[in-house]
């Protein structure tokens, strides 16, 4: 069969639909199908986040993945293929959280990891037969999972790659330690879709990964992982033997990596060079109302500055509107993000994922005021606050973005550096001075910087 598989992308507030013509990583979702598929099909691949969908294309079968946003225009895209007559499979978090919806819209839904499904969808599909959804029965080993052909990842442009080293600089080629999360964090689409499990692959086989894209000549690495540190003992054996490939990489953690000085020491040997940590509020209480109580508050100063000290930088993770917060959590939340250097900041308003905890919480208390799951981004008043209005909240989330990426606020978290790590903070100088320029330029566009 011919398929194309498709990643789609969302709306904008307008209509239209959310494009940019350069990223600084790409996502695994869609090569990684590829290489579970067997040979005897034709298949491509399409991330709309850079090019066109054709609707018009002659294909048997469509494969659509979708994150938050981009569920509705998953979901447009499913109806167009299948008024032609094209097959079309959901998979992914959302649909995996949300599958009888999901099968309104698709003749076939993975509701969990593909491994062990995927070869039956599609041979189901092409002798005409469908069983609805297909419920992955396990979670699948992560010892010698299939390669992905990384010229094929959808967001790379390969040209700007061989020819421009700021290009070289600026992309992270991605790649998979270890899946889940065992933290119990209530609004969580992770560790909800994994059931609070932890996997992570045979060190040995990351290794071979990482030294075949070395052999690309790529030296900057993203871990895709939620939560690579989940299990220390197993982290330290990746990062120990990761130093003689003498790599940068980036990937999300928890704060926790600032309590294990041995494994702090390795990540920051092994090349660290920022690490995306969910804060989510400056608020005991506020960590408490989500189940996030391990974040501990009152910590964040000396674990920061741990980090900071290995020569890492930190990229921060907050939630705005939290039950625990107040109109005065914002001038606190801006002080404590300018005061620790915190390199970059990412904010969150809360959303109820469909499926996760907070969602039936936060359904049960009535507390849901947006049914379009088209505005199920980052920056949003889709839950009513406790201590605030909407209207307070989003004023909140607007002036911390708009502090943080202020220019004297610039100066004041990047100078002087992280030790070792000059190159780093210009990159990051140039990324903040284009926040500051997308927030001006961009007023409706705030809730899905990513
Ligand atoms: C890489 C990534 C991105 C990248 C790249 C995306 C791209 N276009 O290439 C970037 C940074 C751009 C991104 C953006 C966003 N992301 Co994102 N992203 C991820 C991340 C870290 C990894 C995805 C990945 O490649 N995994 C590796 C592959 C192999 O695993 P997988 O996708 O889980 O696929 C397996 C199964 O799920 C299943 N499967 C998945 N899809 C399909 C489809 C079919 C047809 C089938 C059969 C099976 C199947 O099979 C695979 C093998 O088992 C995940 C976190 C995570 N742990 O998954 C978040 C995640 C998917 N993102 C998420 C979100 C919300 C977003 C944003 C909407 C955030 C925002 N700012 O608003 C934006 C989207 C903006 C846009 N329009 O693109 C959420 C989704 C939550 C939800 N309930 O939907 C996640 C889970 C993160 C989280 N912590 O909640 N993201
Ligand atoms: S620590 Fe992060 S990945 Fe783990 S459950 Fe909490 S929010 Fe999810």
């Amino acid at each position: 069969m011919r398929i194309l598989l498709i990643s789609p992308t969302h709306y904008n507030a307008d209509g239209s639909l959310h494009k940019t013509t350069r990223y600084w990583t790409s996502g695994l979702t869609l090569p990684y199908l590829e290489a579970l598929t067997p040979d005897e099909h034709q298949v491509s691949l399409v991330d709309e986040l850079f090019y066109d969908v054709d609707l018009k294309t002659d294909v048997d079968v469509v494969g659509l993945t979708a994150m938050g946003p981009q569920i509705k225009r998953a979901y447009d895209l499913a109806d167009q293929f299948r008024a032609r007559g094209v097959k079309v499979v959901l998979g992914g978090t959302w649909v995996t959280l949300n599958p009888d919806e999901s099968l309104l819209h698709a003749d076939a839904v993975v509701a969990g990891e593909a491994e062990d499904v995927w070869v039956q969808v599609l041979d189901d599909l092409a002798g005409g037969r469908s069983q609805g959804i297909y419920r992955a029965p396990r979670r699948a080993s992560l010892a010698d999972l299939p390669r992905v052909d990384y010229m094929h990842l959808p967001l790379l442009k390969w040209d700007a790659f061989k020819t421009s080293w700021l290009y070289r600089m600026y992309f992270h080629w991605p790649i998979v330690f270890s899946r889940g999360c065992p933290h119990p964090c209530e609004y969580c689409a992770v560790q909800t879709f994994y059931e609070r499990s932890f996997r992570t692959r045979p060190v040995p086989e990351v290794i071979d990964e990482l030294k075949a894209i070395k052999a690309l000549g790529a030296d900057r690495i993203l871990f895709l992982d939620d939560n690579p540190v989940a299990n220390p003992e197993a982290a330290k054996e990746l990062f120990a033997a990761m130093i003689p490939l003498k790599l940068k990489w980036a990937s999300q953690s928890t704060i926790n990596i600032a309590r294990d000085p041995e494994l702090l020491d390795l990540a920051a040997r092994s090349g660290c060079a920022s690490l995306s940590i969910g804060l989510e509020s400056v608020h005991q209480a506020s960590l408490e109302s989500i189940r996030k109580g391990f974040n501990q508050a009152p910590r964040f100063a000396e674990d920061l500055a741990a980090i900071r000290n290995k020569g890492i930088q930190i990229i921060g993770l907050l939630m705005v509107g939290l039950d625990g917060d107040t109109v005065e959590t914002f001038p606190r939340s801006l002080e404590f993000l300018m005061e620790n250097k915190v390199t970059f900041l990412k904010l969150f308003t809360p959303c109820p994922y469909p499926g996760t905890k907070f969602y039936d919480d936060m359904m049960a208390a009535g507390r849901i005021e947006v049914g379009d799951w088209g505005r199920y981004d980052y920056g949003s008043a889709l839950v009513r606050p406790t201590h605030m209005s909407a209207e307070e909240m989003m004023d909140g989330f607007k002036y911390v973005y708009q502090g943080f990426y202020s220019v004297p606020s610039i100066l004041k978290r990047l100078v002087p550096p992280p030790p070792g790590s000059v190159l780093e903070t210009m990159a990051y100088l140039v990324a903040n001075l284009k926040v500051n320029r997308f927030l001006k330029s961009n007023e409706d566009a705030w809730a899905t910087i990513s």
